[in-house]
């Protein structure tokens, strides 16, 4: 359960930090998982734009058992529902790599701002739930992120750009980043693996390429609340799901009961 702290906190500045909310074994278990769900080619698998390595899989909780049951793990849900308010579903999960030596990173840009226009989802009552399934520090391209960026509600002022299976990622405009980063500043998501970080899905965020030789994989869950469901329908499942059914946690000790 959330404190009034952190309620006050993910309120004001759109997002909350849990350093090693899943153990090293735990962790194990997803990194295996994250290696069997990238390497089965398919649509929902976007390689990135200069080499062939794994830039993003989408809707890996669909087909993969231990991320279906990481999407319903009770530290995640838990926080999730209480902040907001109502229950809640997996509007698209995305195990998002940074591979390492170059390669990678993502455009500022706010996920609300797709899920909105493309997808219909009426409110930003909806979160991007991150799990770093490797170490994050600053040298590997974290997630960056404005804090307080929330609170713009759906910024207008973005262009359309798109990655190698036509993925679009709605970039938002330079005199509106700058503003915002008077503002705000911007903060890095750095933690050990197994931390996770929860946002509000109008934060603004990005990442620049990861020139280390570390790799860097998030897997995000992102919630919608049930009562704000899409209403329309252009994207592919693995994009936007439409299992409306409220998420029931599993035990907590689920993802180690997979790995036996
Ligand atoms: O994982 C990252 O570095 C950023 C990903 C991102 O912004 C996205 O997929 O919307």
């Amino acid at each position: 359960v959330l404190n009034d702290r952190q309620v006050e906190e993910f309120q004001r500045t759109g997002a909350l930090f849990f350093p090693g909310l899943f153990s090293r074994q735990e962790v194990a278990v997803l990194q295996r998982a994250a290696e069997e769900t990238a390497s089965r080619p398919g649509p929902n698998v976007t390689p990135e734009m200069a080499t062939d390595s794994v830039r993003m899989v989408h809707g890996s909780h669909r087909e993969h058992d231990v991320f279906a049951n990481l999407c319903r793990h009770p530290r995640l849900v838990g926080p999730a529902e209480q902040l907001l308010g109502e229950g809640i579903y997996v509007h698209q999960s995305r195990l998002n790599y940074n591979a390492g030596m170059g390669s990678g990173g993502f455009d500022w840009h706010q996920d609300f701002a797709t899920w909105h226009t493309v997808d219909g989802l009426p409110e930003p009552r909806a979160l991007m739930m991150t799990v770093f399934l490797d170490d994050v520090t600053p040298a590997n391209g974290p997630l960056l992120y404005i804090p307080g960026s929330h609170r713009h509600g759906v910024i207008d002022d973005f262009e359309p750009v798109r990655d190698r299976n036509g993925n679009v990622l709605m970039r938002l405009a330079e005199r509106r980043l700058r503003v915002l980063v008077e503002d705000g500043g911007i903060a890095a998501g750095l933690g050990p693996a197994g931390s996770a970080l929860i946002m509000h899905c109008n934060v603004v965020h990005g990442s620049t390429p990861n020139i280390s030789p570390n790799r860097r994989a998030l897997y995000y869950v992102n919630v919608n609340a049930v009562s704000n469901r899409q209403r329309t329908f252009k994207r592919a499942e693995y994009h936007a799901g439409t299992d409306f059914t409220p998420l029931q946690p599993v035990a907590d000790d689920a993802l180690l009961r997979l790995a036996a």
